[in-house]
């Protein structure tokens, strides 16, 4: 990306601002160039005013110029789909890829159960994956990963290539941009998420090993809990360091994700190296 770059962060709440017990609403990360700024501020806005979980009475809009040097340019998680009846198939898959990635069964299942018992919160869980330990330094808030994004030159390239697999949309491209970097951060072994919209109800379970696995149905429809947990391993690095990765780093995609396609839940298990006998 050339010429003046800035590192664009909205947060939205409602009952007031977030510090202030105000509940989440929304919240991006952008990473654009000067040219693209109003129009960038200005979708954010709108996001806010008109987001499914109602409207914010609390928006905050930060700009922050970047320069090049501070820039690490990462590759994208490569996409598979599983297609799912419900989300309770789909919460059965995410244990069984927390599993294939190393973690044992009481591992996944209560990692699972984080994500599922926790209210809503604008941040990310940071669980530590020997103890099961909660590490952020602020339970209301969790963990946020900022300054990433994809780079505006292979825009048009990213949307054919999501487009074709018919997955073209702001909650696909947003996620796919965070957990490519969550998953690089020190220490990191899986990410898990579903979002807090109401009606969407898809989710993944992101790592180097496996990449992202986006599975159709994570949640119920309609319902707005949602959420990320960060499955941190404490004896592979310091929370420092992944610390300043996930809030500190700017990282920008610059290459189209490679697309694996559409799988049953069986097929998938057989992929990540799992006999199914049923
Ligand atoms: N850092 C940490 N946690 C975050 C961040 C962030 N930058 N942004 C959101 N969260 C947490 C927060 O708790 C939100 O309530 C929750 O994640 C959900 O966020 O492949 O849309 O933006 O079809 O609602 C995933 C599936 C969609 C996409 C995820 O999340 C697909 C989504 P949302
Ligand atoms: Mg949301």
């Amino acid at each position: 990306m050339k010429g003046r770059l800035y590192n664009v962060r909205m947060r939205a709440a409602r009952g007031g601002r977030h510090e202030a017990g105000g509940e989440h609403v929304s919240g991006a990360e952008r990473i654009v160039s000067g040219e693209a700024l109003k129009k960038t501020v200005d979708s954010l806005l709108e996001r806010a005013l008109k987001h499914s979980k109602g409207k914010a009475d609390f928006i905050s809009i930060t700009l922050e110029e970047i320069k090049e040097e501070e820039i690490v340019y990462i590759p994208p998680l490569p996409i598979t789909t599983v297609e799912v009846e419900n989300y309770i198939e789909g919460r059965k898959g995410v244990i069984r890829c927390l599993e294939a990635i190393g973690l044992t069964s009481w591992q996944a299942k209560s990692i699972l159960s984080m994500l599922e018992n926790t209210s809503s919160i604008r941040g990310a869980i940071l669980v530590d994956i020997n103890s099961l330990e909660r590490l952020e330094p602020d339970l209301s808030r969790g963990v946020r990963a900022t300054g990433m994004d994809w780079s505006q030159d292979i825009l048009p390239r990213l949307n054919l290539v999501l487009d074709e697999e018919g997955i073209n949309n702001s909650h696909v491209r947003e996620a796919v941009a965070l957990a490519s970097k969550v998953v690089r951060a020190p220490g990191m072994v899986a990410e898990v998420c579903w979002s807090d919209d109401p009606d969407y109800t898809a989710g993944y379970v992101a790592s180097k090993k496996f990449g992202y696995v986006r599975f159709t149905h994570l949640k119920p429809a309609g319902d707005a809990r949602g959420g990320r947990i960060f499955c941190f391993d404490t004896e592979q690095a310091s929370l420092e360091e992944c610390m300043s990765w996930l809030e500190k780093q700017i990282t920008v995609i610059n290459q189209v994700p490679s697309i694996n396609g559409k799988f049953s839940i069986k097929e998938l298990l057989r992929r990540i190296g799992y006999e199914t006998n049923n």
